[in-house]
């Protein structure tokens, strides 16, 4: 039996489950935690940020970047909500963050003194927020609680969980019996009926269609044979691109997919939430639909399936892989008629040629397995449509809350994370301030992200729907920006102007060979064409409810 703080067991645990970087900025509440992190340094590692958001996104980066959970710490109060929208971004993306948030005084809790950094009500306001979380209350409980939260954040639906602890116990002594190891997360008993009732609805189909979200890119390879041996397409948009590698001609985003859907008597929705096919291109009885999802409860949110396979992804496919060919009709291959949409399709996005030349400049420069971090900008749009992806977990998007600025703190996190790999983070200029604070992080911890700013002066977005649609009657859209290019370099990181994208992929091909620090990449731009006409689209199927 060892004698340990609650900071102590906490942080033994964390790394026997194992979490090797905490990204955190420290306070007073926390005080104890930090000198125990500070004795596991050659473990784990503690990476402080500038502000609570950018240690909350570089957590989500680390964790979407390994699939693997990550921690940040924080102080209770405006530490917390600091953090918040981050937080809310890991919920959304299912993401395994771990937020460990201090508290006042154990015993003061819930009583209202107004001590510093109090909040009222910090455990309901986290517990809105996240799906699991828990006091840690005396140094004993210390283990078993991190040990929940990380089981808790791989059961069912994956996601971020949250453990509050107070100024006066993580510095409290006590007999800690030992550190457990993680578990291996409980497998959900598939349903063995639905299983075959999905083999034989997905084998007697004439026209299969595949849609993969986030929860598909852990089953890449698995997805990929379900295409082969259906000859069905599979579209993915932001978080479900990359698991059909693009040069696919299967490998479809949205405008084509939404073609495909049209067309489909049964679709197979693997890891998605199939939020905009069911709210927006429709769904009819002559439509099947098979889900696989983790989350029971997501599956008849808009309409009930003919099949809900509930679970983990990748084994669920490998057992429709092994039942499938006992009732797969015979397939005529797909592959020119693809291709031969595919073009014309090309030629239709054609329309974004200005976002589609910056893009095509990045994915020459950026390596196979390098990461592409998203954001809510001109060309971030354009990129969900029609960024080539290789490989899973290479294309990070910000799923349902699509929030704004969230891409270049997190990007670090995903940079930090995997150091050898290059990592691009793209950015409007709206955008990238929201986080800019991070670059001293960047070179504090040498971390080598390189970033892509586009600068049109605007809340580029938002400015193109006052000038179109509200009769030019602009309103808090224009920015006054700084030189980004003199800004960047005043933190000591490299940086440089360019103005086209011929100048960017000599600038990206510098940013990717330089390992010791980041680099950020200004590229001055006029309005672009909007993309909304392939991203918002009407009903193909059933009737408007509206
Ligand atoms: C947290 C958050 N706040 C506000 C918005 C609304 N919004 C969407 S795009 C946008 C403007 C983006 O500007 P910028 O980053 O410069 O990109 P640009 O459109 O100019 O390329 C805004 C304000 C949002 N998506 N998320
Ligand atoms: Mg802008």
């Amino acid at each position: 039996m060892n004698r340990m703080t609650t900071a102590e067991a906490t942080v033994a645990t964390l790394i026997s489950h194992g979490i090797d970087t905490v990204y955190a900025l420290p306070g007073v509440h926390n005080d104890h935690l930090f000198d125990a992190l500070s004795k596991v340094s050659d473990r784990l590692r503690t990476i402080h940020t500038r502000h609570e958001q950018g240690a909350a996104y570089m957590a989500l980066g680390a964790a979407l970047a390994t699939a693997r959970p990550r921690a940040y710490a924080v102080v209770p109060g405006p530490g917390l909500l600091n953090s918040g929208a981050a937080l809310l971004t890991a919920y959304g993306m299912n993401a395994p963050v771990l937020a460990l948030i201090g508290q006042i005084r154990h015993d003061d809790i819930g009583r209202g003194f107004g001590h510093l950094h109090e909040i009222v009500d910090q455990a309901g306001i986290i517990k809105r927020l996240v799906d699991h979380s828990a006091l840690i209350r005396e140094p004993a409980e210390a283990p078993a609680r991190v040990a929940d939260a990380v089981r808790a954040m791989f059961t069912g639906r994956p996601g971020p969980a949250a453990l509050e602890c107070a100024i006066d116990v993580w510095g409290k002594e006590g007999a800690i019996t030992s550190i457990p190891a993680p578990e291996a997360p409980a497998e959900t008993p598939v349903d063995e009926d639905a299983l075959v009732a999905a083999a034989k609805r997905l084998g007697a189909a004439a026209r299969p269609l595949i849609v993969c979200g986030g929860g598909a890119q852990s089953a890449a390879h698995e997805v990929m044979l379900m295409s082969g041996m259906l000859q069905a397409p599979v579209l993915g948009y932001r978080r479900g691109r990359g698991v059909l590698d693009s040069r696919d001609p299967l490998s479809v985003t949205l405008p084509l997919g939404r073609e495909l859907w049209r067309e489909t008597d049964v679709v197979l929705a693997v890891g998605t939430r199939l939020h905009m096919q069911q709210s927006m291109w429709g769904v009819d009885d002559d439509l099947a639909i098979i889900r696989i999802d983790a989350n029971a409860q997501e599956t008849a949110l808009f309409r009930a399936p003919a099949a809900a396979l509930i679970g983990d992804a990748k084994p669920i496919l490998r057992r429709l892989i092994d039942l499938l060919p006992a009732h797969n009709r015979a397939r005529r291959s797909r592959k020119e008629e693809m291709q031969e949409r595919q073009a014309q399709m090309r030629r239709r996005l054609d329309k974004l040629a200005p976002q589609l030349a910056i893009l095509d400049a990045i994915r020459a420069e950026l390596p196979e397995d390098g990461i592409f971090v998203d954001e809510v900008t001109q060309i971030g749009f354009a990129a969900r449509l029609a960024f080539p992806v290789y490989r899973p977990r290479t294309f990070l998007s910000p799923g349902y809350q699509d929030n704004l600025g969230w891409g270049f703190a997190t990007a670090l996190g995903v940079q930090d994370a995997r150091r050898d790999t290059p990592v691009v983070a793209i950015s409007g200029d709206g955008g990238f301030m929201y986080t800019a604070n991070e670059l001293a992080s960047a070179i504090a911890h040498r971390i080598p992200l390189v970033t892509i700013v586009f600068a049109d002066g605007a809340f580029g977005n938002v400015k193109r729907i006052q000038e179109e649609r509200f009769g030019n009657r602009l309103i808090a859209c224009d920015l006054a920006n700084p030189d980004f290019v003199r800004f960047a370099e005043s933190f000591g990181a490299a940086a440089e102007r360019v103005r086209d994208p011929g100048e960017l992929r000599a600038a990206l091909r510098r940013g990717f060979v330089r390992r010791d620090g980041p680099t950020l990449i200004e590229l001055p731009l006029g309005p672009m064409p909007s993309p909304w006409e392939f991203i918002h689209m009407p009903r193909v199927r059933g009737e408007d409810r509206t």
